[in-house]
């Protein structure tokens, strides 16, 4: 693969993106989750600065059938997308731009075909709402209030734990703060709230339990002043590592490292707002099928912000009763796994979020890989997750299966996705249970 440079191939394609549109139309796809919006409001706005003609698409996810109806007339512009295309991209006449971060299997060389993707250089890791951050920086003059997008995404995809020099720069960009603490939020709230809602980390005895949680803060001896807790930004220090203390005791199995880390307060409608919170909420609103709602609360329009709360308590709700659903549903489990088929009893859109809720409890093994499927249409949406440090590229233990079967793949190492038709759901089980059990002889020998 190529050994170059990522802010200097960022560069090298905008410049090509500004001279190969300049009398062209631009076809913006996105992905729907807070990485993928964020991104997508980064790019309309700075294309509406640059007075370009464009629309936008946003998908939950992409399938071959979607490739070949993309317009053809038109320069593409793809985000957090398309990397699983790459060959049927390279096919085509058209200028296509991808900027993603998710694994590229095998690249493929086109003059038309322009990919920015840290996979491709040995840079650092980073979102597509950074990517697309760090693209939009070199085509207008005036990026920076777009840097509080970028940070979003970041958290969206979990990207947060570790910040190198480019994410640094965003951070610097936009004048975020960085406060470190306990990793529950909203951390602008107060504290028993935050601690009732918090399911990652999932604190047993805590979390959905509202006595539970006042138990725990008498432990930390935090009490409320006229009846109101604090937030957890105004803690003092000692307050904070009594805290840290009390939780760390309800799960012998969280390390400090995983539950402490940094909080990211941004201003958001004119509010210091815990960026945690807020991405939480524009992935509720597209998870739950408003992704027009996800847009506008991007843009802070003043109508979206009371849509977004309504829709993302709605969600909080989705989520419980799905893992309520999980307890007591059969599942296929084996050493070092466990696939759990929903059905058409939770929602294709949340069920990668449910799976990842799970790897991060402890309610599974350290280095269980967790496999979900739900329905939608006349197919079954896939995700796979590992509890801990993963021992397998998911991605690639998935996608050896589903070429068997038939259908698409794709993600991370530690987070991939998939689809197939609902025909061959016995076939899948059956294949995955069975490499998931090769797996494990050869991980013990
Ligand atoms: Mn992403």
């Amino acid at each position: 693969m190529a050994n170059f440079y990522l802010e200097e191939n960022i560069e090298k394609i905008s410049k090509e993106f500004l001279e190969k549109t300049k009398d062209q139309e631009v076809f913006v796809i996105s992905h729907f989750d807070t990485d993928g919006i964020t991104s997508a409001v980064i790019m309309i706005k700075t294309l509406k600065q640059l007075d370009k003609k464009f629309s936008l698409k946003i998908f939950p996810r992409l399938e071959k059938e979607d490739v070949l109806n993309f317009p053809r007339d038109k320069a593409l512009l793809i985000l957090d997308l398309g990397s699983s295309f790459l060959e049927e991209f390279a096919k085509r006449e058209q200028e296509i731009f991808i900027i993603d971060h998710h694994e590229i299997s095998k690249i493929e060389e086109s003059k038309n075909l322009h990919i920015i993707n840290p996979h491709l250089s040995l840079d650092e890791e980073l979102s597509s709402s950074s990517l697309t951050y760090l693209f939009c920086k070199n085509l207008i003059k005036d990026s920076k209030e777009f840097a509080k997008l970028a940070i979003l995404g970041m958290i969206g995809d979990s990207m947060e734990k570790r910040i190198d020099k480019l994410n640094h720069s965003i951070l610097n960009d936009g004048e975020i703060k960085r406060k470190r603490g306990i990793l529950i939020y909203p951390s602008t709230r107060p504290i028993n709230i935050a601690l009732e809602y918090s399911s990652n980390p999932f604190i047993p005895g805590v979390t959905g339990n509202s006595e539970g949680v006042k138990e725990l803060l008498r432990e930390s001896k935090i009490s409320p002043i006229n009846g109101k807790y604090k937030g957890l930004i105004d803690l003092n220090d000692e307050e904070m590592s009594r805290l840290v203390t009390s939780i760390m005791l309800r799960n012998p199995r969280f390390k400090n490292k995983e539950i402490l880390g940094d909080i990211f307060l941004i201003k958001f409608y004119n509010k210091l707002e815990d960026a945690r919170e807020i991405s939480a909420m524009i992935n509720a609103c597209s998870r739950l099928g408003e992704v027009d709602t996800a847009i506008q609360f991007c843009m802070e329009i003043p109508n979206a912000k009371k849509k977004a709360e309504l829709i993302h308590a709605k969600y909080r709700q989705h989520i419980v009763s799905a893992l309520n659903y999980i307890s007591e549903t059969e599942k296929v489990q084996g050493e070092g796994f466990v696939i759990i088929n929903a059905k058409e009893k939770i929602k294709d859109t949340i069920i990668g979020t449910i799976a990842s809720i799970l790897s991060n409890s402890e309610i599974y093994e350290e280095g269980t890989i967790i496999t979900t499927m739900a329905y939608y249409e006349d197919k079954i949406k896939i995700s796979s997750r590992c509890t801990g440090k993963n021992k397998k590229n998911l991605r690639i233990l998935l996608s050896e299966v589903i070429k068997k079967i038939g259908g698409e793949s794709g993600g991370h190492e530690s987070a991939a996705g998939g689809t197939i038709k609902k025909e061959n759901e016995k076939e899948f089980i059956g294949l995955l249970k069975e490499n998931l059990e090769i797996e494990t002889i050869k991980l013990n020998k």
